[in-house]
Parts: structure tokens; sequence; C-alpha cells
């Protein structure tokens, strides 16, 4: 797998190495990550890296970019099929610079956006104030409902009647249950406001049809293209319809587009050379997310998270809206006498690998929340089914209970490696 590596560098050698062999044998359950396949880490290993290619296909800054225009064709079409929207920008570098063209494109400084709170499962670039989106904008926030910690769709229009923003942004980083979008347009029209989904989290789920699609209801989609979608890191802007709802309100005098505004946002408004290697593994991605296979794993992501969830609640667990539609699941571990960050690295020494989180009104600290975020896409990726997922569940339970008791950890730890062995981790790669 390294051959030119291990002759020129053995010491990243050695540390992808070891990357790997962590990956293999722990359980990875941090609910934005998962594992490509080896054919999208050939795309991203590839040649394609050397190329400059500023600008768009057919219209590019430097010459010698007649492949890279036929790649980029290809994810842009690949794009746009999967998600039925009429435009793709596939050069993002990832998400939070795909979200800031977006606000480049839509909005003036100053305006005022209106996003999930991050504290409450949003993301920092949907207003947070140390982030661009909260210093540079008119950032106000919705979170979910103090008792059932669902999203209170009235409480949401109340604040966007009073608020009068000018983009609203929906989606979450840690929000378990299913998201209407249908509602939030319904919101946006009333205050006449640009509808951006972020999807990065849930856009495997969409192509699956385990999460219904915004596509019908957002002006603008933004997705990660490595969580759920199973693809490179990276990210993509589709715009379902590219005639602007709003055009004669906000641009009165533009005559461009929602998709010229946002691929204009890209370059020249933010970013230079697109990845050209990126852009080919995430082509690569799209046409693996296009198969029937790609649909069961969807539906098997869900189904793993429900199972993992009523393992849980079933041991005694407190689940933030008490179980999942999706692929993640927050615990809220204010009655287990112990800390997410405790969790965490609790849980790190037995093998599996999850995140500490704040939950919703969390009274303690981002760095030491009461919570742990789990996910399902890359146990699901390495073959996880149900029956697998009871086993995880009732192993996390029995460490979080038994933090100091030897004995379950190491039973714990005996119970991982049966699972890893069950399911190799690439397996070609030595
Ligand atoms: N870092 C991602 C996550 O873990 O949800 C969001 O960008």
């Amino acid at each position: 797998m390294l051959n030119y590596l291990s002759q020129t560098d053995s010491e990243i050698e050695a540390w992808i190495k070891h990357e790997l062999e962590r990956q293999r044998h722990g359980l990875e359950m941090i609910p934005s990550e998962n594992f490509t396949s080896l054919a999208v880490m050939e795309a991203l290993g590839s040649i394609l890296t050397n190329k400059y290619s500023e600008g768009y296909p057919g219209k590019r800054y430097y010459g010698g970019n007649e492949f890279i225009d036929e790649i980029e064709n290809l994810t842009r079409e690949r794009a746009k099929k999967l998600f039925g929207v009429e435009h793709a920008n596939v050069q993002p570098y990832s998400g939070s610079p795909a979200n800031q063209a977006v606000y480049f494109a839509l909005l003036n400084p100053g305006d005022t956006v209106l996003g999930m709170e991050l504290a409450q499962g949003g993301h920092l670039t949907h207003g947070y104030k140390l982030n661009f989106s909260g210093k540079y904008y008119k950032a106000v926030s919705y979170g979910v409902d103090s008792k059932t910690h669902l999203l209170n769709y009235e409480a949401i229009r109340e604040i966007a009647l009073k608020e009068k923003p000018k983009l609203i942004i929906c989606g979450a980083t840690a929000y378990p249950r299913t998201i209407d979008f249908a509602a939030f347009r319904k919101i946006a029209d009333e205050v006449k406001a640009y509808l951006l989904a972020d999807i990065s989290h849930i856009s495997g789920l969409i192509i699956a049809g385990v999460h219904p699609s915004p596509v019908p209801y957002a002006d603008v989609v933004m997705t990660t293209t490595h969580k759920t979608l199973r693809g490179p890191r990276g990210a993509m802007i589709l715009v379902p319809k590219v005639i602007d709802r709003w055009h004669e309100i906000y641009h009165p005098t533009s005559k461009r587009n929602l998709a010229e505004l946002i691929d204009a946002a890209i370059i020249p408004g933010l970013q230079g050379g697109p990845h050209n290697h990126q852009t080919a593994a995430i082509a690569v991605a799209l046409k693996e997310a296009a198969t029937v296979e790609f649909k069961t794993y969807g539906q098997q992501i869900v189904k793993n998270a429900k199972t993992l969830a009523e393992t849980l609640v079933k041991k005694g667990f407190t689940l933030i809206t008490s179980g999942t539609d999706n692929h993640l699941i927050l615990i809220d571990l204010t009655t287990q006498n112990i800390t997410g960050q405790q969790a965490q690295v609790l849980l790190d020494s037995v093998g599996i690998t999850v995140n500490k989180n704040l939950v919703p009104y969390d009274t303690r600290t981002p760095l030491d929340p009461s919570g742990i975020r789990l996910g399902t896409p890359a146990l699901t990726s390495r073959g996880f089914r149900e029956e697998d997922m009871l086993i995880v569940g009732e192993i996390i339970a029995a460490v979080l209970s038994n933090p100091q008791n030897e004995t379950i950890l190491a039973q714990a730890r005996q119970k991982v490696k049966e699972l890893t062995d069950k399911y190799p981790l690439y397996p070609e790669l030595n």
C-alpha cells in the first residue's frame, strides 16, 4: 500500500500504518465519519493533484485542462442526477468553505441569518458567535424545545417573524430526528428568506430514501461528501432551481441567477484552484451512491442506529428524544455519574471511538459536556447488522456503568476484538 512512502518517508509511513490499525481494530462510532472505498482513495491519491484549473469547465485560466474538464463535468452531472437538482458546484474544499460561499453569494455583511444554535445541535457555520457566520452577519438562532428536545417549528416561525432573516439555515450535526424541510420552506416564504439546507450529515440517508429530501423546498442545498455519503473529504453546493425566487428583492440589479451567484462566490470569491483529485474521488463516490447496494447501505445505517438506541434505552440510558430516526444517537449522561469527556476517554480505552457532545440546555461546558454522540455509518460500512449493534450497545452500557471495573473493561476489549475480527476493514491493504 505504501511502497513509495516506505522508501522516502518512513516516519509518515509508520504513522499511517498505526492509523490503519487503529481504524481496523476499533469500533468507529463518530457519526460524521465513514470508510471510503479503495476506488475513492485511488482517485484521491492520483496524479490529478498536480494540476491547476482555476475557473470552471470550458472557462479555465490555465491550459492543459481538457481532461480535468471532463472529470469536473462528469462529477457535476452525477451530482445533479443523484440529487435531482439543476446545478451542482463540486469545487468547495469542505463544508465550512461551502457554507461560507453560500453566505457570500446571497448576503451582504450585516444581513440577518437564522440558524440552529451550535449548543443545541447546529454547526459553527450556522451563526456561531466566534465563527465568520456570527462575526460578519447578524446571527440569530433557534434551538430545540426544552421538554421534547424536538424542533418546534412554531417557535422557529416566531423568531423568523421577529428577526426577518434574509437566510434561514436548516440542518444539524447532533439532531437525531427527521427534519421537516417543508415546514422550514413555509417559514422562509413568510419572511421572504432564502432557505439553505445543510444536509452534510444525512445526504447518504436522503439518497437511500430513509430521510426526506430538501430539494423540493430549499433554495440551496449544501452537503459534505465524506459522512453518510461515504466519499472523500469535500463538499458540494447544489441548486435545486437556478431561478432565484427573491431576485427582485435581493439582487435587482444583478443579471446572475442562483447558480451563477454560487459559482462566482466559490471562484473568484473564496477559492483558487479546485482540488481535482478530490473532485474525481467525489465522482467515484457519487457513482457508488447511485447503486442499489448504497440504498441498502443507507437503510441499514438507520436500522442499526435504531437497534443501538433501543438497546441503550433498555439498559437504562437517557437518549435525547428517546431514540433516533437517522444515523445518530445523543446520550445524556447527566444521571450516569460520568461526564461526556470521561465517557469518551473510557470508551476509547476499550476501542470504541465516540465524541463528547453538549446536550440541549446543557449546564456543562463544550470541553466536558454532559453527553456523547454516537453514529452507525462507519460500522455499517464494515457490514455490521442489527444483531451486532445489540452487542455494541451492551458493551457501551457495561463500560459506562462500570468505569472502574477492570474485568468488565477487559471483557469489553475482547468483545470489540471479536466484532472487528468478524468484519475486517480494508483486508486488501497490507
Ligand atoms: N465536524 C462535523 C461533525 O462531526 O458533525 C461537522 O462539521
